[in-house]
């Protein structure tokens, strides 16, 4: 950051001016993924700029996601994240699905116990009175990037031990022969609130995908309930259509 080339007549708005600088530099490598930006202020001393342009020329490139900035800690070079094609009509895992590209799993727990069910976990596991419910929630992330919070709803009599679970949700219900063989799953869009922007180390208020999964044994009865938040900027979801009969 210096004050050069700064301010030629017909360069546009000094914003913008700053804002490319800073594209051309993550574009050729300068800057990298993960690298801190100075605060505000020092970067308005060292360019000679308003802190004013500074904000507007740091806050476009946080909207188009090549910067992030994290509450308290400061603006970082977003990370390269490669875009998933993930298709929608396989049942399958997490874990399969990383495995299956050859990428690691790593999953952070954020809980595993058991509860007393609120009403919509009542509604969507089908339970009677007395029932509880086990609750898992944690961040999924491949290959170190962050990408999905799960929070899976099973009932206790499918799941008495959440805390069982290491590794794969799906490969502790196939040992004990609960694999859900059916699911029903629905996608929305969502802005992502600051605690889950935090979790998936992305600016609070992007754009976001919510997965809500229920999942079926062969016998009708509901294996999980899952709400998810996927990463808008690290999926495709894709699905093959054919002709209306
Ligand atoms: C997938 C499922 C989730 C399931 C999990 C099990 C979606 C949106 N969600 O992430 O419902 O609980 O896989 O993964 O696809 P695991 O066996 O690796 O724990």
């Amino acid at each position: 950051f210096s004050p050069e080339g700064f301010g030629d007549p017909g360069a546009g708005p000094l914003y913008l001016q700053l804002h490319r600088r800073i594209a051309d530099a993550i574009a050729s490598g300068r800057l990298r993924p993960g690298d801190s930006l100075p605060p505000e202020r020092e970067m308005a001393a060292l360019t000679g700029l308003s802190r004013v342009s500074v904000r507007k020329g740091v806050e476009a490139l946080v909207a188009s996601g090549q910067l992030v900035q994290r509450r308290g800690s400061g603006t970082f070079v977003a990370p390269k994240v490669e875009r998933l094609e993930q298709a929608l009509s396989l049942l399958t895992s997490f874990t399969e699905d990383m495995a299956r590209r050859g990428r690691s799993v790593e999953s952070n727990w954020i809980s595993r116990s058991l509860h007393a069910p609120a009403p919509e976990e009542v509604m969507a596991l089908g339970l009677g009175a007395g029932d509880r419910v086990a609750r898992l929630e944690r961040v999924r992330s491949s290959d170190g990037v962050p990408l999905a919070i799960e929070r899976a709803s099973l009932p206790a009599s499918i799941l008495p031990d959440p805390e069982g679970v290491g590794r794969s949700l799906y490969e502790v219900l196939e040992q004990r022969g609960l694999r859900p063989v059916r699911a029903v799953q629905r996608i929305s869009a969502a802005n992502l609130g600051a605690r889950d922007a935090e979790l998936l180390q992305v600016t609070p208020g992007v754009a976001g995908l919510k997965i809500e999964r229920v999942s079926y044994l062969p016998s009708g009865k509901v294996v999980e309930f899952t709400r998810s938040l996927y990463r808008g900027d690290a999926y495709d979801f894709a699905v093959e259509l054919k002709l209306a009969p």
